[in-house]
């Protein structure tokens, strides 16, 4: 479904605007990206040179054809779709590639949404790299897209996070180079104005910039990522709809998804751990707009890394993490009871919208840890 006219006015009009101040940049004395970038390398010091490095494939970062218009494609992007550890490599270069498309996918039970996507999964591709690195990324917005996209990482030290470097139309390709510096987990998502609708519609994803010698290790780690979808018919109507950009402005999502659609994490790609397994979530908060009260029923973090960061110690012993949009947590857990885990945003209300993701413990009970004791009849308890 295309954007009713005078959506289509306003987003002519903002791109207009955005053009015009990217062309005041660049007359501003802006240095061209590729030069910037290449200057960046040769003036490292010969320690933070990192040699020439074919990089293995990125998680879902190889362009994939865009389906024929009116075809319904699958964009929830699998939890356990993620890169392994980078471990204890130096620093290298490495090329990271994106590609914009626009499609068709299943929202939830028999409605189908426009999303705007990052290779054509919600959220884009994990991109894991270390601390410096000299990462490359390349924007390719399909052809036959409608829409201007770019990409804002906020592990990048640079104007927009890279925004102004890749605002890119149709059929076009646009680059830049950073150096990674910080540790830490950290968002990334399209800031082609209106920003809020691009990151509604489905453009974000997340870059983990480990520190030397990585991560402890765990037995599983997942990726996963809220989001909020605001469409132009009432909650719960099916068949297609499109975004409503009114609703964005107003704050008030129709739906809640993590990863991208209504049950993506429940009944399609839950989380799976066994008893006496350690389990790491990346997760993060895409927005556009609402804070995440992060919380996993029945389970306590070990270890959380509030906001994302890898400079600060973690807390320990937390019950539910607050993560704003536009920020992360990486929250680690030892799975030592079998049964059925329910991942939701403590502003509760929003599982009636879509907002819950599951993780299945197997293996033995642990009676001295938990056991039900129930005298009669015990009462359903729905999803458990
Ligand atoms: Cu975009």
């Amino acid at each position: 479904m295309r954007p009713n006219r005078n959506d289509r006015i306003l987003r002519a009009a903002l791109v207009a605007v955005a053009v015009i101040a990217g062309v005041a940049w660049l007359k501003a004395g802006a240095t061209p990206v590729e030069t910037a970038g290449a200057a960046a390398l040769s003036a490292s010091p010969a320690a933070d040179a990192p040699a020439d490095y074919a990089a293995p494939p990125l998680s879902g970062t190889t362009a994939t054809p865009v389906p024929a218009a009116g075809t319904q494609v699958d964009i929830v992007r699998d939890p356990a779709d993620l890169p392994p550890p980078v471990g204890l490599r130096g620093p290298r270069r490495v090329t990271v590639n994106l590609h914009a498309e626009e499609v068709t996918g299943t929202l939830a039970n028999g409605a189908t949404f426009h999303y705007w996507t990052f290779n054509g999964r919600v959220p884009g591709p994990f991109v894991r790299v270390r601390v410096g690195d000299i990462v490359t990324v390349r924007l390719a917005n399909d052809a036959r897209n409608m829409m201007m996209h770019n990409v804002d990482m906020h592990a990048v030290l640079g104007p927009g996070g890279g925004g102004a470097a890749t605002q890119t139309g149709p059929g076009e390709t646009r680059s830049f180079t950073f150096k990674a510096t910080t540790p830490g987990l950290f968002i990334y998502h399209c800031a082609t104005m209106p920003h809020a609708e691009h990151i509604a519609n489905g453009m974000y994803g997340m870059i983990l910039v480990e520190p030397p010698g990585g991560l402890p290790k765990v037995d599983h780690e997942y990726y996963v990522m809220q989001g909020e979808i605001y469409t132009d018919k009432p909650y719960a109507t099916q068949g297609l709809l499109a975004d409503s950009y009114a609703k964005i402005v107003a704050e008030t999502p129709d739906y809640y998804v993590f990863n991208g659609a209504v049950g993506a994490l429940t009944d399609r790609k839950p989380l799976t751990s066994k008893v006496g397994d350690t389990v790491r979530i990346f997760f993060g908060d895409a927005g556009p707009n609402k804070a995440s009260a992060f919380h996993v029923i029945g389970e306590i973090m070990n270890r959380v890394y509030e906001d994302g960061s890898l400079l600060s110690p973690p807390l320990r012993g937390v019950q539910t993490v607050e993560v704003p949009p536009g920020s992360a947590a990486i929250v680690e857990m030892r799975t030592r009871v079998p049964g059925k885990y329910l991942l939701v945003d403590h502003a509760i209300a929003r599982v009636e919208r879509g907002l819950e993701g599951a993780l299945i413990v197997s293996g033995a009970a642990n009676d001295e840890l938990y056991k039900a004791e129930t005298t009669g009849r015990a009462a359903a308890m729905p999803g458990m």
